[in-house]
C-alpha cells in the first residue's frame, strides 16, 4: 500500500490511499506531543477531509512505534494555554476534539503506542479506536496541572462509565492495550504489525455501506450526548436529505416560477 502526500506540513503527515486519508502527528522526539501549530494543522487537515469528495474515511496516528500522542508539549505550556510560533497561549485542541466529532465521516484513532493526557482524549472523540497491543492509555491532567472537564470527562464517561472514568482521573494511571479493550475504551487490539492493515480494512468495510446511513449514524449518536449543539447538526442532516426530496424541490420551483406551490402531490406516509 502506498501512501501519497495530500500536502507537506511541518508537525504532521497528510497522506492518501483509496478513499482513506491519514493524519499522523509527526513530533516522535516528544512522543508525538501536540504544540498549538501541530493542532493548527491538524485541523486545516480535518477540514480538507471534510470538504474533499474523494475522502471517504479519516485514520488518526502517531509516527513511529512509541506514541499515538502524549498531549500537549509541556515545554509551551505556559499561562493561559499552550504557545506555539505566534506568541499566543491556545487550547485550540477542543476545536479539533468538535472537528471530529462534527466530521460526517468516520475517523478512526489508530493507536499505536501511549495515547496520553491530551492525546487519549484525541482517541476519545474518534469514532472508533484500534490499538496495538503496545498501547498504554491514561490521563495525567491532575498530576501535571491540568483537566480536560468537556468531553474528555463526560464522553469518556458515556464509554467506561461513571466509576471507571473517575478513576481514570483521579488516580492517573497507566492502562494497557488489554484493560482498555476491557473496559470498552477501544474496539480491537492487534499486534503492532498488523495495526495498519486491520484499520484499512475496517476502513474499506465502511467504504462498502452507505455513507448517508453513516453519516445519519454519527450524528445521531452525537446528537444525544450533545444537547441543542447535537440537534441542529442532526437537524441540519435531515435539510441536507430534505432538499434531495421532489416535495422540497417544488416549495423552490414555485418561489422562482411566482405561484403557489402544490404538495398535494406528495405522498403522506403514515
Ligand atoms: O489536559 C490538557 C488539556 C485540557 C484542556 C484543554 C486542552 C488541553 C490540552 C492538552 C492537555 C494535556 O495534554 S495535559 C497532559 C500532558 N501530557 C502528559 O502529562 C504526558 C507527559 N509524558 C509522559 O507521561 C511520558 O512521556 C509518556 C508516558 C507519554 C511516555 O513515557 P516514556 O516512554 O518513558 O518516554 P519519556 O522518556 O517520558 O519521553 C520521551 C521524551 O519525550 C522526553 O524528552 P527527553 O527527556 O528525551 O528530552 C519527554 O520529555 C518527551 N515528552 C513526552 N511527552 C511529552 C514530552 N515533552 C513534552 N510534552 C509532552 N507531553
Amino acid at each position: 500500500r502506498t501512501w501519497t502526500s495530500i500536502k507537506e506540513f511541518e508537525e504532521i503527515k497528510f497522506e492518501y490511499f483509496e478513499g482513506i486519508a491519514k493524519i499522523t502527528i509527526n513530533r516522535p522526539r516528544y512522543r508525538n506531543a501536540f504544540t498549538p501549530d501541530t493542532v493548527r494543522e491538524m485541523i486545516e487537515a480535518m477540514v480538507f477531509c471534510r470538504e474533499n469528495p474523494d475522502i471517504f474515511t479519516v485514520i488518526l496516528t502517531g509516527e513511529g512505534d512509541k506514541a499515538f500522542c502524549s498531549g500537549g508539549d509541556q515545554n509551551i505550556k505556559s499561562s493561559g494555554g499552550y504557545i506555539g510560533k505566534d506568541g499566543v497561549p491556545r487550547l485550540n485542541v477542543l476545536d479539533l476534539q468538535k472537528l471530529i466529532r462534527s466530521l460526517p465521516k468516520p475517523v478512526v484513532a489508530m493507536v499505536n503506542g501511549f495515547a496520553i493526557g491530551g492525546g487519549h482524549v484525541l482517541h476519545i472523540v474518534c469514532d472508533l479506536s484500534i490499538a496495538s497491543d503496545n498501547a498504554i492509555f491514561g490521563q495525567t491532567g491532575p498530576r501535571v496541572g491540568s483537566f480536560d472537564a468537556g468531553f474528555g470527562s463526560s464522553y469518556l464517561a458515556r464509554i467506561v462509565g461513571q466509576k471507571k472514568a473517575r478513576e481514570i482521573w483521579f488516580l492517573c494511571e497507566q492502562y494497557s492495550a488489554q484493560e482498555a479493550l476491557d473496559m470498552g475504551l477501544v474496539n480491537k487490539v492487534v499486534p503492532l504489525d498488523q495495526l495498519e492493515d486491520t484499520t484499512v480494512a475496517w476502513c474499506q468495510k465502511m467504504m462498502q455501506h452507505s455513507p448517508l446511513a453513516l453519516r445519519m449514524i454519527k450524528v445521531g449518536l452525537n446528537a444525544e450526548l450533545d444537547g441543542q449543539a447535537g440537534i441542529q447538526e442532526l437537524a441540519g442532516n435531515a435539510t441536507l436529505l430534505y432538499y434531495m426530496t421532489e416535495e422540497a424541490q417544488e416549495g423552490k420551483k414555485a418561489y422562482l416560477e411566482k405561484r403557489k406551490p402544490d404538495f398535494k402531490k406528495f405522498p403522506r406516509f403514515p
